[in-house]
């Protein structure tokens, strides 16, 4: 039996049922987490619609309004064995034992960013939460431990994923797949591992005899020398049956010929496309491009704007050595690196004013900014956070006029 998020889908091997709002209680559409209990009862943790408990015939939704949950977006459930569920969630992390909520967020414990994607349980009862920009925090139920990019080997802070082997060897998923044994974190690079990711891994699963299942942000994917390009870009569905994402052709891909494949494609009627449809191109230059590193992350001022919450302005500057910039593309986000207001978003200019963002006054939000070079290579985030309904503070130097 599999339960797969996108809604609710159950799957008994032979015929998938469809578990959405129009007929089952379920609170959203979009299923982020799913969560099943030693006697069967199923958790589904939602976006906007907290978590529901389905027990096969009941459905109970529990939400900001009526329970303890700190938040409504729910991205990870985890079931301890004596029953206790932990939910990770955009404000911190909840803990529900069935009568009793409690939240662990920054400022009562030591998580190190409330927004949480992954949570997973050790067979000791030990608690590893993966967060959007605080790395991995280790809870044994007294104390908080935390591994970020600059404590450990870990070299990513946002962890999108977590499980834990029967061995107790640490998985983790980021914009790689990350190991850690107790004692060694080992980044699996796609070059060298043959685990050819280049995007996020959004969940994993691990079978009884050790194989590791990921899920990442892939639809359709490029083959080119012995590696996998996914192109995922920009992904939307157009109508029923035509998909449309975008891969930039850097100064990375070397002149070539090359093939798309799909397989294994749906639309989102259900309908199966014809699989491993090829489509042949060559990708070729005017010129020579020989920048093969990205500009340095942009410098990148943002504030918010006094008396309008919703608003905010900001501007930025970024260089390169060897070429010179010619885009950028901005996200604003309620957390470091989430992207959850504004999406990526590309611009020539090198500031933005914004409005109708629906911020909350007084909240921290972080715009992030990334520059592209003539060898088409984006760099990485240039932050800064700002708060809503708060200017930042423009400095404007005397004007000093020397006597003759
Ligand atoms: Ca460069």
């Amino acid at each position: 039996m599999v339960w797969h998020g996108w809604g609710g889908a159950r799957f008994d091997g032979s015929t998938w049922t469809v578990y959405d709002r129009s007929n089952s209680g379920l609170p959203s559409n979009s299923v982020q987490a799913i969560g099943i209990e030693s006697d069967g009862t199923k958790w589904f943790g939602t976006d906007d619609g907290g978590v529901a408990r389905y027990d096969g015939s009941t459905w109970t939704v529990y939400n900001t309004s009526n329970s303890g949950l700190p938040s409504n977006w729910v991205n990870s459930i985890a079931i301890e064995s004596d029953g206790t569920k932990w939910f990770g969630t955009y404000d911190g992390v909840a803990c529900f034992d069935g009568s009793t909520w409690t939240v662990y967020d920054e400022s009562s414990s030591g998580l190190p960013a409330n927004y949480v994607h992954a949570v997973a349980i050790e067979g000791d009862g030990t608690k590893w939460f993966g967060t959007d920009g605080g790395g991995v925090a280790r809870f044994d139920d007294r104390s908080w431990t935390m591994c970020n990019s600059t404590n450990s080997d870990l070299l990513f802070d946002y962890i999108t994923s977590i499980v834990i082997g029967s061995d107790g060897t640490k998985w983790f998923g980021s914009e790689r797949l990350v190991r850690f044994d107790g004692t060694t974190w080992t980044v699996y690079d796609p070059y060298d591992s043959g685990i050819h990711i280049y995007t996020r891994i959004r969940s994993m699963v691990i079978e009884s005899n050790g194989t590791k299942w990921l899920c990442i942000d892939q639809g359709v994917v490029v083959h080119y020398g012995g590696y996998v390009y996914p192109v995922a870009d920009n992904a939307e569905w157009l109508d029923d049956s035509h998909w449309r994402a975008t891969y930039d052709v850097t100064s990375l891909v070397p002149r070539d010929t090359y093939t798309i494949s799909v397989s294994g494609a749906q639309g989102t009627d259900g309908m199966e496309i014809p699989p491993d449809t090829r489509f042949g191109f060559s990708v070729d230059y005017a010129g020579q491009i020989t920048d093969q590193t990205p500009p340095n992350p942009p410098v990148v001022i943002a504030g918010g704007v006094e008396g309008d919450a919703s608003s905010v302005e900001a501007m930025w500057s970024a260089n390169d050595p060897d070429s010179s910039i010619t885009g950028y593309r901005y996200a604003i986000g309620s957390a470091a690196g989430a992207t959850d207001i504004v999406h990526w978003t590309n611009t020539s200019r090198s500031s933005i004013a914004r409005s109708e963002l629906g911020l909350i006054d007084g909240r921290q939000y972080w715009l992030a900014v990334q520059a592209r070079n003539e060898g088409g290579l984006w760099s990485a985030s240039g932050y800064s956070a700002f708060v809503a309904g708060q200017p930042f503070h423009r400095v404007f130097l005397p004007v000093v006029v020397r006597s003759p």
